[in-house]
Formats: C-alpha cells, sequence, structure tokens
C-alpha cells in the first residue's frame, strides 16, 4: 500500500494535503479524540471549544486555552511535520503546486518549515480583542491573567474557529480554489468529522482527484477514498518523501 501511494503521489501536478490532530499526536500535543485529563476531565473539547463557552465562563476557556499554548511552547514538530515540509519544497522545486490545508492550531507545521499552510481553524498563538479586535501573536506563556486584557480593556480570546463560527473567508476560498485545481488529495490524521473541512475528499474526488488518506484508526472517509493506509504519519510520511525526493 505504502509503494502504491508514493506511485500516487509521484506524478502529481497539484498536490493538496489536510492534517489534523493527528499529525501533531507524536509531537506530544492530544488530538480532540483524546479525552480531556487533569482540570478538565469533566469536560469535552466541543462543549469548551464555542463562542457560547467563553461568554459564559470566559476564565474558565482562556485558562484551558492558554495552557494548551503553553504545552505547545514545549512541543516540537515531530518527523511528520519535517516530511510534509520537505515535500513542499520538492513540488515548488519541480514547479508544481503544494497547499497545505490544516485544521490545527499548534503552528508546529510552521515552526518546521511549511510555508503553503492554509489554517482553516486559525492558531491559539493569536489573541483577539472582543470589544475592539485587536489581535497580536503572543508568544509568552502563560498570560498573567485570564482571560487576557487588551489596552482598550476588552476581553481578548484565542485567534481559533470555535464550533459554530464561520471559518475565515479568505482560508476557505484558498482552500475551495486548491481543491478545484488539484490532481491528488491526501487527507493525514484527521478523524474526517468536523465540517467543512470533512467533506473537503469529496470536492476532491468529484473533480477526479486521487484521494489517499493515512490515520491510526479508521473513519468516515475510509471506505471513500481510493487509497487508505493506517499507521503513524509521524512513521509513514518521512518513509513515503524519502522515496518521492532521493528516487527521480
Ligand atoms: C462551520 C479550533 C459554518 C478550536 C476546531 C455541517 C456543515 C457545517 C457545519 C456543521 C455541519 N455539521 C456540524 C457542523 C458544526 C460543526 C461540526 O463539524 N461539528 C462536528 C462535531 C460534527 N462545524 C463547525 O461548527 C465549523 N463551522 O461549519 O461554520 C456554520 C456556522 C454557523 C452555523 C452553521 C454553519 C467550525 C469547526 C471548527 C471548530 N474548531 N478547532 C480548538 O482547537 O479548540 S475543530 C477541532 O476539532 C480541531 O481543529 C479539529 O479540526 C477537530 C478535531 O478533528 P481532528 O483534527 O481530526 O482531530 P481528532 O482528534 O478528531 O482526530 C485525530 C485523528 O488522528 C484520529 O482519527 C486518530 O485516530 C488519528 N491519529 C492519532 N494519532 C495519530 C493519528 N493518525 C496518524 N498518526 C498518528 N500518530
Ligand atoms: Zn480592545
Amino acid at each position: 500500500m505504502l509503494n502504491e501511494i508514493i506511485e500516487c503521489v509521484r506524478p502529481a501536478r497539484s498536490l493538496v494535503v489536510l492534517t489534523g490532530a493527528g499529525v501533531s499526536a507524536e509531537s506530544g500535543i492530544p488530538t480532540f479524540r483524546d479525552a480531556l485529563t487533569g482540570l478538565w476531565a469533566n469536560f469535552r473539547a466541543e462543549e469548551l471549544a464555542t463562542p457560547e463557552a467563553f461568554a459564559r465562563n470566559p476564565e474558565m476557556v482562556a485558562r484551558w486555552y492558554d495552557e494548551r499554548r503553553a504545552r505547545c511552547a514545549t512541543c516540537v514538530p515531530n518527523p511528520g511535520h519535517h516530511a510534509l515540509a520537505t515535500l513542499e519544497r520538492h513540488f515548488v522545486d519541480t514547479g508544481r503546486d503544494f497547499v497545505l490545508l490544516t485544521q490545527n492550531v499548534d503552528r508546529l507545521h510552521q515552526r518546521a518549515g511549511s510555508q503553503r499552510v492554509i489554517e482553516l481553524h486559525g492558531t491559539l498563538w493569536v489573541w483577539r480583542c472582543i470589544d475592539c479586535g485587536r489581535e497580536r501573536e503572543e508568544r509568552v506563556v502563560p498570560f498573567a491573567s485570564h482571560p487576557p486584557r487588551c489596552e482598550c480593556g476588552g476581553l481578548r480570546r484565542p485567534g481559533v474557529v470555535w464550533f459554530g463560527e464561520m471559518l475565515p473567508a479568505d482560508a476557505l476560498e484558498q482552500a475551495y480554489t486548491a481543491l478545484a485545481g488539484c490532481d491528488v488529495f491526501l487527507s493525514l490524521g484527521t478523524s474526517a468529522i468536523v465540517e467543512p473541512a470533512a467533506s473537503f475528499v469529496y470536492l476532491a474526488r468529484d473533480r477526479g482527484a486521487t484521494t489517499i488518506e493515512i490515520n491510526l484508526q479508521s473513519t468516515p472517509i475510509s471506505g471513500v477514498v481510493d487509497h487508505s493506509l493506517s499507521g503513524k504519519t509521524g512513521e509513514l510520511l518521512p518513509q513515503i518523501v524519502e522515496q518521492l525526493v532521493m528516487k527521480i
């Protein structure tokens, strides 16, 4: 199966990759399917990642995001992230299109050197004032107060897309444009549940692209894609990319 995937990706003219929390799992960042632990053991991510939760208890939600941000600060990109950055460079160097659509908010792709990254769900490194809208990347962890305050006095929220919120229009537009033109679509480390990203595979398939999934467990799209490989992206992606980049 690995060789089939390699031979599908090798001739691609326009590759679109979609990543989910599974790609960051080997960096030590819990996925959304992982049960929340510690202080958050009694919550589900879907309950905390909403505007209603922040409106109801801004301190608790801000604290949850700040703890996740602090955890990200101690994590580093894993071989799967680095492989995707190498793959992007290989496609760009050989004059082909490459777009990385990520549902992840940790910015590990960018830290691994990926440049053509579309953040579908924002990032927990940028925080935005709910009153004046001022937003800034915040690298110092943790915040002194939760939620952090804006110079205008307003509360600041994490710059992520919560459940029930629209995805950033520009990110969504870039994603749909990339999907409309791709000939290979690669879904990596995602449970393929959260919309609208979960439906991207159908857009790719309907325009005739070859669709591929690499994930630890089977998902609702495992029976839809042309090739579905079960395994860890941190182990499989380096093997795939080595074959693609080394053997011309
Ligand atoms: C919206 C940021 C329009 C916050 C996140 C139909 C159409 C439109 C909307 C909906 C719809 N049906 C339902 C909805 C609503 C909702 C939705 O999809 N709900 C789900 C629960 C059904 N969607 C929305 O609200 C979206 N907004 O559609 O706007 C709109 C607006 C108003 C009214 C109507 C429509 C917004 C969704 C964005 C939410 N924000 N993140 C934060 O981070 O806190 S989503 C969040 O959860 C993540 O970003 C991620 O996207 C998602 C979890 O998914 P995964 O990344 O796949 O992670 P998961 O843990 O699920 O899976 C990891 C996989 O990796 C597992 O399968 C595991 O086996 C595998 N794995 C683990 N380790 C490894 C591995 N694989 C390989 N290697 C490993 N080592
Ligand atoms: Zn403000």
